[in-house]
């Protein structure tokens, strides 16, 4: 287990690299260009820069998250190609620079989506807050305007162009129903993953937030089923994926402990948080701590260390505790405790196995 932590730019995040070397085991960071709009070349020079940045606090860069996928390729329309063009040289500009995973998401328009950033929790802290009802009455515009005043900083994963053109955007969705989104995934994956295997770079498809539909728009990886359905698209070894636990295990229909079983070998990066679920299907988020919410994160370590996991892992959204500003999610304090679980899990699983084998 190679342990990471996210971290979104100088002057594009309350954290910094000063504070995140400060939690015991972290190894890497994992970035990205975030101001880049979605379709555009990430340059030498603008990778060369970060990386630089990071290296010279002592972290390795090797993950980056993400590289966005311009909608005209989720869309499937002509002007796909540029796009995917201008993917397939940013990920070889990646390559030059020794980078190792790109994690990436094909969710229609939305990325990552709740209804509540700062939701209160019984301890007093506030976490994120996702609510059924709330988005089927929701119009789309407006929750985005909501949830996006809450924080001064841009939400991760939304472009902000985007909501000038919410509109259009639904419109061309309205002729890309699942099969047709499987079939511009595909047509994606076949053009970029020769390039990555060239570039010795895995491709990590990060699963939809939450794993099922919202505002009507289609959602296809949510489950296990559909990664069965990737591995049959291509077995090239750098279709890989990113194992989110707190994304996939919002749907009760998960099993994560499973799907860490069966497919930890295939997914180079993981992202380990706990949600909990409410029996109408409404989950907020919570601590990292097993018994704070309703997935077995012990579980899924013990899975991973069975394997002498050596992939990436970052701990995930965090609460806002003891009064931090932050990014919504992406504070400092819950995170590093996120990873001080994680990483006791993982050395008394280690110890256990080890003990077994005298
Ligand atoms: C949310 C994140 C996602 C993720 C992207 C990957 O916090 O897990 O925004 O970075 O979906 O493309």
């Amino acid at each position: 287990m190679n342990m990471t932590f996210r971290w979104y730019g100088q002057g594009n995040d309350t954290v910094t690299l000063e504070h995140i070397k400060q939690i015991p085991g972290v190894k890497g960071i994992v970035w990205a260009l975030h101001d880049k709009p979605a379709g555009e070349v990430w340059t030498t020079e603008e990778i060369g820069a970060e990386i630089a940045y990071i290296e010279s606090h002592g972290f390795h860069a090797d993950v980056v998250e993400s590289v966005n996928v311009h909608e005209s390729i989720k869309i499937g329309t002509a002007d796909r190609l540029q796009y995917i063009d201008n993917y397939k040289q940013t990920i070889r500009n990646l390559s030059e620079f020794g980078v190792k995973v790109i994690c990436y998401n094909f969710m229609p328009i939305f990325d990552w989506t709740r209804t509540e950033m700062f939701h209160p929790l019984e301890d007093g802290s506030t976490a994120l807050f996702f609510e059924n009802a709330k988005v089927e009455n929701a119009d789309p515009k407006e929750l985005i305007r909501t949830v996006s005043e809450a924080s001064d900083l841009t939400l991760p994963g939304w472009e902000p162009d985007k909501l000038a053109r919410i509109t259009e955007l639904f419109a061309a969705y309205e002729e890309v129903n699942e099969a047709k989104l499987w079939e511009n995934l595909e047509f994606f994956l076949k053009e970029i993953l020769p390039v990555a295997e060239q570039s010795g770079i895995q491709m990590a498809i990060h699963p939809d937030d939450p794993p099922f539909s919202i505002f009507g728009l289609p959602r296809i990886i949510t489950g296990a089923g559909s990664y069965e359905k990737l591995i049959e698209i291509s077995d090239s070894p750098s279709n890989t994926f990113t194992m989110c636990t707190g994304s996939m295990g919002a749907s009760k229909s998960n099993d994560m402990v499973a799907i860490a079983e069966k497919y930890a070998n295939r997914s180079p990066f993981a992202h380990i948080r706990n949600v909990k679920i409410y029996d109408n299907g409404d989950f907020t988020e919570t601590s990292h701590y097993t018994q704070d919410g309703s997935i077995d994160i012990k579980g899924v370590v013990k899975a991973l260390q069975a394997q002498k996991y050596g992939g990436y892992v970052r701990p995930d959204h965090g609460r806002h505790i003891w009064g931090e500003v932050c990014r919504p999610g992406y504070g400092l304090y819950d995170r590093a405790l996120g990873i001080m679980y994680l990483l006791g899990l993982w050395d008394a699983y280690e110890t256990k196995r080890m003990e077994g084998a005298k």
